[in-house]
């Protein structure tokens, strides 16, 4: 059911009240997408997207004037958040034995939660690889995620390349990776883990394959995290399994001028000319493809 009013539609979302401001508000100047557009994307990946935030603590980039303008980075839930999106409060650097401060993270449960996020502006969304218990417990990661970046001079066609080489890596160690493109300039590579292993360790053991790859590449791969570093060749960023750190969760849209998606591919895709994949195009390849997350054991 949806009124309209002067720069504001009233919907109702699973049973929620969910007010729309602006909808007519061009988020990405480049295309042309707006805050309706933002919505309906949401709205079109949501039986594949909602899984992937199930569980897990999530943090937002809003930007409330679209890409062009001011944007920040929001990790507790802000006040006036409605009290139907569940929240836990948990330490910033959870299992790590150290002290940090406690952030009051939202949980996005449904469509509604969902949509009530993309009316804050809030086109990215991010989530660490461990999920939260019923009691705010911080469970034990049920995935990797394993960050490639193309430095100065590189580009996706150089990641692709990595991404082979460390997919490879990982069968030794009986791990089955799924390449995401990150909508962004590289790839992420996800497999599912059994839950057995801490973040921490997991988060060690991902360095220690970065560093030997990148000991037995050096022309084409650095696992030392920095833009410096990095300049020529890909960067294998292990850093992101870390229980304090977060990744853009697959099919989030991204900040970028034009719009695209974390958007998770067939390896049949990985070979010299691999694009990034824009909202329109995710949205039809889930009829085809259906959700891959799922596919790969993910979700
Ligand atoms: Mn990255």
């Amino acid at each position: 059911m949806t009124t309209s009013d002067v720069g504001t539609t009233i919907q109702t979302v699973d049973g929620h009240r969910l007010k729309l401001s602006n909808p007519d508000k061009v988020m990405y100047p480049e295309t042309g997408l707006s805050k309706q557009g933002v919505i309906d994307y949401y709205t079109a990946v949501a039986d594949v997207l909602l899984p992937q935030l199930r569980d897990r603590v999530v943090t937002r980039i809003r930007y409330p004037d679209g890409v062009g303008g001011e944007r920040f980075f929001e990790k507790n839930a802000p006040w006036y958040m409605p009290d139907w999106i569940r929240h836990f409060t948990i330490s910033a650097s959870p299992g790590t034995g150290k002290a940090a401060k406690q952030v009051r993270y939202p949980v996005i449960d449904d469509l509604a939660g969902l949509l009530w996020m993309a009316n804050q502006a809030a086109l990215e969304l991010h989530t660490p690889q461990w999920h939260v218990g019923p009691r705010g417990g911080v469970r034990n990661p049920d995935r990797l995620v394993i960050d490639l970046d193309p430095g100065e001079d590189r580009g996706l066609d150089d990641c692709v390349r990595v991404a082979h080489i460390v997919a490879e890596r990982l069968t030794e160690d009986g791990l089955r990776a799924i390449p995401v493109t990150s909508g962004s300039k590289g790839i992420h590579l996800y497999a599912p883990v059994d839950g057995r292993r801490t973040a921490l360790s997991i988060h060690v053991f991902v360095q220690k394959i970065a560093r030997e790859l990148a000991g037995r590449y050096p022309e084409q791969i650095v696992a030392v995290i920095g833009k410096d570093e990095r300049a020529g060749k890909v960067m294998i960023d292990w850093s992101q399994n870390h229980p304090a750190r977060s990744t853009a969760t697959p099919y989030t849209l991204r900040g970028k001028a034009a719009p695209t998606v974390a958007a998770p591919r067939h390896w049949e895709e990985m070979t010299e000319g691999l694009k990034q994949l824009t909202p329109e195009k995710v949205v039809s390849r889930l009829e085809v493809d259906g959700d891959l997350m799922a596919e790969a054991g993910l979700r």
